[in-house]
């Protein structure tokens, strides 16, 4: 019998560890405190593998935070990039004159994991190098990204080539490893002035117009940016990998969650106001939200999509794909100038990323999500979570492995104003 358990036990082990999800965060986390939020459901949550996460934005601050928010939630170990070069940055809302800074309050009040406060250049990983280093030590197309910041550490990871962690060039690489892209940005069928396609500090709109528009694209001239990569190929009968240095050429899922998947739902007041008394995120709300700490959850809707994907589209899912072409599939194109984003609808365009060049959306794989429940459901799950997350930290205690269910509670107050900081 004892045998039999053990067995039993070990087998229930391994289901568990087969229905974790790899993920890799790429944050801001910095102008706005949804990162937060998003970080403590990826640590929290028992259906994560969580491999690293990458900042996005160049203040220490805002790699020191991570590295304090993944130790509060018992996930020290997790490595840390940032990239560069550093500032000592904080954010001061010039737009509103309402929202607070809290990242370097987590950052230095929850001190901790990977990053000596002070120290962040010395030990955070350069974001390609950690990227390169965490893919190439994952089972093929078994890692899904989960970017809600601005893209330049993806721009950046398609554009490295071979190092000591894999022969592969960037684009090769992902190709290989990943399974799934998520990006929080956009709006769809079309939208000006997403934050995270034209924020970056460091890039303006280029390097979410590199990435997104280069994403499947047919390579067999350009990317569409002018810059010749690694040609992808999108037959499946290409993908056969012929020597080390060659990639599984599919191309990984490229999801979007645009701004309306969380502008009204507001999430972070419960957290805030029946979290621990010293729960880093629930506190970052209090900072950050002035007279109201709920917050649009674009962020952490973007992981809980990453974690559960489509489960119960269409009856209890969280999710569901957009559709907005009559035929055939479609694909997001950003503009270099503006960071505005269009669907391209149809099988084949011209100009799709840029003046000239004929696009086709088959083999793109992309796909753009709607809500599946209300604004209001949708935020009582997410504060469900953040409670659930904080105070089984807080407890010490383990959590049961599986996916949970969704049981909306109640909506967490009306809709005030809000700014479109992601
Ligand atoms: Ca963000």
């Amino acid at each position: 019998m004892k045998r039999l358990l053990i067995v039993y036990f070990s087998l229930l082990g391994s289901l568990v560890l087969a229905t974790k999800k790899n993920l890799i965060i790429d944050t801001d986390l910095f102008s706005d405190v949804d990162d937060a939020g998003a970080l403590l459901l990826a640590a929290t949550s028992p259906d994560v593998n969580l491999l690293a996460v990458n900042v996005n934005h160049p203040s220490s601050y805002s790699a020191l935070a991570a590295s304090a928010i993944l130790a509060h939630y018992g996930k020290g170990d997790v490595p840390i990039g940032v990239t560069r070069p550093l500032t000592d940055d904080t954010f001061l809302d010039t737009w509103y004159f309402r929202l607070g800074e809290y990242a370097s309050k987590v950052a230095y009040q929850f001190r901790g994991g990977k990053l000596r406060w002070g120290h962040a250049e010395e030990d955070a990983w350069g974001p390609v190098e950690l990227y390169r280093k965490v893919l190439s030590e994952a089972a093929d197309h078994s890692v899904t990204i989960v970017s809600i910041g601005f893209l330049d550490n993806l721009s950046a990871l398609l554009n490295s080539t071979g190092d000591a962690h894999s022969p592969l060039p960037g684009r090769a690489l992902l190709s290989r490893k990943v399974t799934e892209l998520v990006v929080m940005g956009g709006a769809y069928p079309s939208g000006k002035r997403s934050w995270n396609f034209w924020g970056s500090p460091l890039s303006g709109p280029g390097a979410a117009a590199h990435v997104i528009n280069s994403w499947g694209a047919n390579t067999n001239t350009s990317d569409g940016d002018g810059t010749n990569t690694t040609t992808t190929t999108t037959t499946a009968a290409a993908a056969t990998t012929t020597t080390s240095t060659t990639a599984n050429t599919t191309v990984p899922q490229l999801t979007f969650l645009g701004n309306d998947v969380g502008v009204y739902s507001l999430a972070g007041e419960r957290l805030a106001a029946e979290g621990p008394a010293l729960d880093p995120v629930g506190m970052a709300y209090g900072w950050y939200g002035y007279e109201r700490r709920a917050r649009p959850a674009w962020d952490p809707l973007a992981v809980l999509y990453a974690v559960r994907g489509l489960e119960g589209q269409g009856k209890t899912g969280l999710f569901r794909v957009g559709d907005v072409c009559e035929v055939g599939c479609g694909f997001n194109v950003v503009d270099w100038e503006d960071g505005g984003n269009r669907w391209v609808c149809g099988g084949v365009v011209d100009g799709g990323g840029r003046e000239g060049s004929r696009q086709e959306c088959v083999g793109r794989n992309q796909r753009f999500l709607r809500l599946g429940v209300t604004d209001e459901e949708a935020a009582a799950e997410v504060d469900r979570l953040f409670l659930e997350g904080a105070w089984a930290a807080a407890r010490g205690k383990l959590r049961v492995p599986g996916l949970v269910p969704s049981t909306p509670g109640t909506p967490v107050g009306p809709v005030t104003t809000m700014c479109y900081i992601q």
